[in-house]
């Protein structure tokens, strides 16, 4: 409500009185938590504590990436928090802090609401933190206040401006204060007691009836509403007197819009890769995907979290963010997957940066909680996900995703992309840096694949989420669907097939979004019935049954191959073939249905 009250005594259109009196309610803008989506000056989506701490510090790194882009005189603002006692006590704070203070983001401010209440009682319940010597110990400024004295808050936020380091203001406060509740978890949640109510009112020597607000008190509050019109102004001005190309450049990046010359750059390589027919990882085609892909964008950050060699993220061009260094496209992340997914949400939600990072796919779940708010607040995160199966190896169960694909495509809102191949690669890039409202999850494999798109076209197939990339010889029997790495599987289980006559197609699938997309007249094209079907994808199957048994297939002529365990420690062709992930076995079970 904070939010909401300020934006509408402030005077944002969006927020006339009508909707502080919807609170909470259908289609108003003033939802139980502010959805960064539902109005224009909701930067971000708060509601899962901790979350907007760390995307803030996305918002101060995109802040100096674009200032050392554009100068200071188009890009130069300070990134503000309000944090309480729960988002501090999430482990992703920690990450969040730890990379502000490595990073001396000090346009950073957090004002740290120190009221000692969560829900279940005082904070020493479950904590003794001492948060200023935390913050302190990360390399943060750190003032302390009393937080209902606006003197103090003045005095603390000019100097915070100030400071060569993040800053955290310290606020002690009093929950709910003036009422029976202040100072108890009561304090939280609804104080609609109308006695209490009214001594909470007296408390602020507040003597107006709900929803009444002063005439003079509201002008005095759209006078500060205003107060940024002449900046806005000046700031045009000196807009306007930049060249026209960092103009465009500047606007197309805001945008979201993609660089001219990524149609045809991507066509060039995706030819380019068909003739040459290379046999390599899609962590490799990947990183050979961006190394064409990074020059053509300003727009572009990636990053890692601490696997950078083995997520091929980095490429030559982009200079690393640092210190010293603020217009460097590369972060290292360090060993803070979510602290890293929900950064990148806040630089997509600055605007102007395209952020890109990685991790191995099984520590998706290290960063979930913030790959699904991406999804949710529309922002085209792209999650580079290396390291996708069994096909991992060695490394054993701990580090094979069998469930990953799985819940990142029961999310809404998200695109998983599971290439077969270079070119595969390439589209899924193409798409995800196209991308406006929808994250990107890449799934990519540790272990070399050969090069199954030969014929060149310069269509985006992917783009259609599935397609045929073998068709039966003679009457189709069976149709094989297969993602990323299985499609090999798929192939050579079609050679196996056709030898003994059976008329077999192949179906890549990098994409089960965008096909679910397609009308039904391409889905029956390459789905059509009749064929017994089987899916390859060396993971769970859940999420697979609609393209087995729906769309036109029979329950009692469609199985799958896949995992339905963990996997093991081994090399990867042993653990294929212990798994049956195997042509042989493919081709066993579409016979069996015929
Ligand atoms: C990740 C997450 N876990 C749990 C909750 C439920 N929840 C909402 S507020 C809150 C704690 C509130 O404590 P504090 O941040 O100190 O806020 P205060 O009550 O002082 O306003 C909890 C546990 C949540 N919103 N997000
Ligand atoms: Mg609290």
């Amino acid at each position: 409500m904070l939010i909401y009250s300020l934006l509408h005594l402030t005077g944002y259109e969006q927020f006339p009185l009508e909707e502080i009196k919807n609170f909470r309610q259908m289609g108003a803008r003033t939802a139980g938590h502010p959805e960064n989506f539902l109005a224009d000056a909701i930067e971000t989506t708060t509601g899962p504590l901790g979350q907007g701490i760390a995307n803030s510090v996305g918002f101060a790194m995109a802040e100096e990436i674009q200032r050392a882009q554009y100068g200071k005189k188009i890009v130069d603002h300070f990134t503000y928090v309000i944090a309480g006692d729960g988002c501090l006590m999430e482990g992703i704070s920690h990450e969040a802090i730890a990379l502000a203070g490595r990073h001396k983001l000090s346009k950073l401010i957090v004002m740290w609401d120190n009221n000692d209440i969560t829900i279940d009682g005082p904070v020493s319940l479950s904590d003794k933190v001492d948060q200023v010597a935390r913050f302190k110990a990360a390399d943060w400024h750190v003032i302390e206040i009393d937080g209902h004295n606006p003197d103090e808050i003045d005095a603390a936020l000019t100097e915070a401006r100030k400071s060569d380091l993040p800053t955290m203001i310290a606020c002690k406060t009093h929950i709910a204060l003036g009422h029976a509740a202040q100072d108890t978890s009561k304090g939280h949640g609804a104080l609609t007691d109308a006695d209490q109510m009214a001594a909470a009112k007296a408390a602020y020597g507040w003597t107006t009836g709900p929803f009444e607000v002063p005439a003079d008190v509201k002008s005095a509050w759209e006078e500060i509403g205003k107060r940024g019109a002449d900046d806005r102004r000046a700031w045009e001005e000196r807009f306007d007197a930049m060249s026209r190309t960092k103009r465009e450049e500047f606007n197309r990046a805001l945008a979201g819009d993609a660089p001219k010359k990524l149609s045809a750059t991507i066509k060039a390589f995706k030819k380019q890769t068909s003739e040459n027919a290379p046999k390599l990882a899609t962590r490799a085609s990947s990183e050979k995907t961006l190394e064409v892909l990074n020059p053509l964008y300003t727009e572009t950050v990636g990053g890692s979290a601490d696997l950078t060699g083995s997520n091929n993220t980095k490429t030559a061009d982009l200079g690393v963010f640092d210190v010293d260094n603020r217009g460097g496209r590369y972060v290292y992340w360090g060993i803070r997957e979510h602290g890293m997914a929900a950064a990148m949400n806040g630089m997509a939600l600055h605007g102007g940066i395209r952020p890109y990072g990685g991790t191995f796919m099984c520590f998706t779940d290290y960063a979930r909680p913030a790959m699904r708010l991406a999804a949710l607040m529309q922002v085209p995160s792209v999650f580079v996900m290396t390291h996708d199966s069994i096909g991992l190896g060695e490394d054993g169960p701990t580090h094979q995703p069998v469930e990953h694909l799985a819940i990142s495509r029961a999310t809404p809102n998200t695109y998983v992309f599971r290439p077969a191949d270079t070119v595969e690669t390439a589209e899924a890039w193409e798409i995800a840096l196209s991308s406006k409202k929808t994250p990107s999850v890449l799934s990519l494999t540790r272990q070399g694949l050969p090069t199954v798109r030969l014929e060149h076209k310069n269509k985006n197939l992917t783009e259609q989420g599935a397609y045929v990339l073998a068709d039966a010889e003679g009457k189709r029997q069976v149709i094989l669907i297969a993602t990323g790495s299985e499609v090999e599987i798929a192939l050579k289980a079609r050679d196996l097939l056709q030898a003994e006559g059976i008329g077999t197609r192949v179906v890549s699938m990098p994409c089960m979004e965008l096909f679910a997309a397609q009308d039904e007249a391409y889905r029956r094209r390459v789905l059509p019935a009749g064929p017994v079907r089987v899916g390859v994808e060396a993971a769970v199957r859940q999420g697979w049954d609609r393209w087995l048994t729906g769309e036109r297939g029979k329950w009692n002529k469609a199985d799958f191959v896949g995992m339905d365990r963990f996997g093991a420690s081994a090399p990867a062709e042993e653990l294929f073939e212990k798994f049956d992930i195997t042509p042989q076995n493919v081709a066993d079970k579409a016979k069996a249905l015929l």
